[in-house]
């Protein structure tokens, strides 16, 4: 027979205060934090090793990225951004402590934008807040157009979804308006971007939609950008 053991706490509430206050301290930093997730492979690091080519002063971004094995996309940003590798060793997503711990060695001098790679993973970290301002979930044209509709809840709790590897939609059957409206569908303001780490297409809206979104934050420093999730 199992046992049922009280435990009388909320645990969830005690995860929401953690990282609304962890949240609190980056935006009295100026540090305005992205959580990156995706399917393995849908092109995070790449992403950002495209931002360090056309951001113009790339010293201005760090990046924790998450994995369950290897530091290999640490390896890979290391040449141009500040980065340190989470290596969580078997857990589907990251957690709070394991970014608290990695942001705390990680040099911020003149930093303003912290990226939390997560791990390759459309389900789990979706249900892990991790302090960030802003979520976004990025789908590549080789995963298919029906990933909106089969994955709601990493969709529902991000603000923004970018489509990536563009350059590659002339060779595979991936429908731009079905993925949309599955997308606003699930989440109706979901901002979407079209971009390809390859060719640079789509870089400067991207940059340009990050430059706006933390400027909203520091703006408005009161404002609950993650008030139900
Ligand atoms: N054609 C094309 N390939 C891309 C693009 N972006 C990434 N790729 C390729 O897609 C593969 C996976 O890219 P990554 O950046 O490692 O993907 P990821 O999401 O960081 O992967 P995980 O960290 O393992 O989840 C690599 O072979 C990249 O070269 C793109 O814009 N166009
Ligand atoms: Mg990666």
């Amino acid at each position: 027979m199992n046992a049922v053991v009280p435990v009388n706490r909320d645990l969830q509430a005690e995860r929401r205060a953690a990282a609304a206050q962890f949240r609190a301290e980056l935006t009295e930093r100026g540090i305005f934090c992205v959580n990156l997730m995706s399917s393995p492979g849908a092109g995070k690091t790449s992403l950002l090793q495209a931002m360090a080519r056309v951001w113009p002063k790339p010293e201005q971004l760090a990046v924790l990225v998450g994995d369950i094995a290897t530091d290999r996309d640490a390896e890979r940003l290391a040449p141009c951004l500040r980065v340190r590798q989470l290596t969580t060793g078997g857990a589907c997503h990251l957690d709070l402590k394991l970014v608290e711990r990695g942001f705390a060695q990680l040099d911020l001098t003149g930093v303003e934008y912290l990226f939390v790679e997560n791990i390759g993973n459309l389900v789990c970290p979706a249900s892990h807040d991790l302090g960030e301002h802003l979520r976004v979930v990025v789908l590549s044209v080789t995963e298919g157009d029906d990933k909106p509709a089969k994955y709601p809840k990493a969709f529902r709790t991000s603000q923004a979804c970018i489509i990536s590897k563009i350059d590659l939609l002339p060779y595979v059957p991936f429908d731009l308006q079905a993925a949309t409206a599955d997308a606003r569908s699930i989440q109706p303001e979901m901002t979407m971007l079209p971009v390809s780490a390859t060719t640079g297409s789509g870089m400067a809206e991207w940059c340009d939609y990050l430059r706006r979104q933390r400027a909203a934050v520091l703006t408005d420093r009161a404002n609950n950008f993650f008030g139900q999730r």
